[in-house]
């Protein structure tokens, strides 16, 4: 691994005009690596812009307040990094340069090979591991650098809370906050900061959740009526399977978000150990991964559809 690291440095040291690709809806990782990339970048004399399908979410700003990310080349660019990107298609729109990529920085285990050199290391919990071994092989852990990896980081693992954490993550953490990082803030700021209307969404799926199969199962229906009384939008609705997931007792969990027609309807589901959530979701044409999937359901009212998934829900059970 340090041989591809330094391969990639010596790569970076070339660039005088610099682009850094992160994924479309960028997350904490996507863009606390590509800021901190682009401070490496900076650093080493090249100049160097952050580019993205999506503006940077407002829960985000507190990173990286007054930047901007593109969504054209700023410059004539010498040089394409891809960071936290698995395949083309999670550029979105930007995919058109997936093939120009001179250097793809990935941690997916699943990612799609392209560009023309790859630096992907799986067993990373964020590609801000990655940026790390890079940044710290450069010399260039700033502080602001040192911020922006371990926000990658803390986002990646729910604030190192899921099954990616490995000892290498806690090594890098203790790292970064022995530089300087400020922990305590970013995981306020990432992990334990809701907004009003994500706090209302939170209240909402739990005064409205049904249950089933003994406590089994646990689901919840929005209609666009309660997401219009609460001025809730589906970006506040992201969490609510994973909150009735976590609840004592429930094996598997789904919520339904009514959609831009009322004949829509989104299916978002949550399961624990022994339920695969992608092979329920794929039943109506869906997928995703086995604890965490996805689907559309298309029914004349909220009830129709939340029976559909009830009745596969509770077979599965
Ligand atoms: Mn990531």
């Amino acid at each position: 691994m340090t041989e591809k690291i330094t391969e990639t440095v010596n790569r970076l040291k070339k660039a005088k005009n610099a682009a850094v690709f992160c994924h479309a809806r960028p997350d904490g990782d996507a863009i606390g690596s590509a800021f901190a990339l682009r401070e490496v970048l900076r650093g080493l004399g090249a100049r160097a812009e952050v580019m993205c399908d999506d503006e940077i979410p407002e829960r985000l700003g507190f990173l990286c307040s007054g930047e901007k990310v593109y969504r054209e080349l700023p410059f004539d660019v010498d040089t394409i990094v891809t960071v936290d990107v698995a395949s083309p298609e999670q550029l979105g729109s930007l995919c058109v340069f997936a093939d120009r990529a001179d250097i793809k920085i990935d941690h997916h285990a699943v990612s799609k090979p392209f560009g023309k050199t790859e630096l992907v290391i799986p067993a990373a919990s964020a590609a801000g591991e990655i940026v790390f071994y890079i940044a710290k092989e450069c010399g260039m852990l700033t502080h602001r650098a040192v911020n922006l990896i371990y926000a990658a980081i803390v986002s990646d693992t729910g604030g190192f809370r899921y099954s990616n954490v490995t000892e290498d993550t806690f090594d890098i953490a203790g790292e970064l906050v022995s530089l300087g990082a400020d922990a305590a803030e970013i995981s306020e700021a990432l992990i334990e900061r809701k907004s009003v209307n994500d706090a209302l969404a939170a209240g909402l799926t739990y005064m409205s959740m049904k249950s089933s199969a003994g406590g089994k199962l646990r689901y919840v229906t929005i209609t666009n009526e309660m997401k219009e009384k609460y001025s809730l939008k589906d970006e506040n609705l992201g969490e609510c399977s994973s909150l009735l997931r976590a609840i004592e007792g429930t094996q598997l969990a789904f919520a339904i978000k009514q959609g831009e027609t009322k004949d829509i309807f989104r299916v978002s589901m949550r399961s624990k150990e022994g339920i695969d959530c992608a092979e329920l979701c794929a039943r109506f044409g869906g997928g995703g991964h086995i604890r965490a999937a996805g689907c559309t359901v298309y029914a004349a009212s909220a009830e129709e559809a939340e029976n559909m998934v009830l009745s596969v829900c509770e077979k599965a059970l």
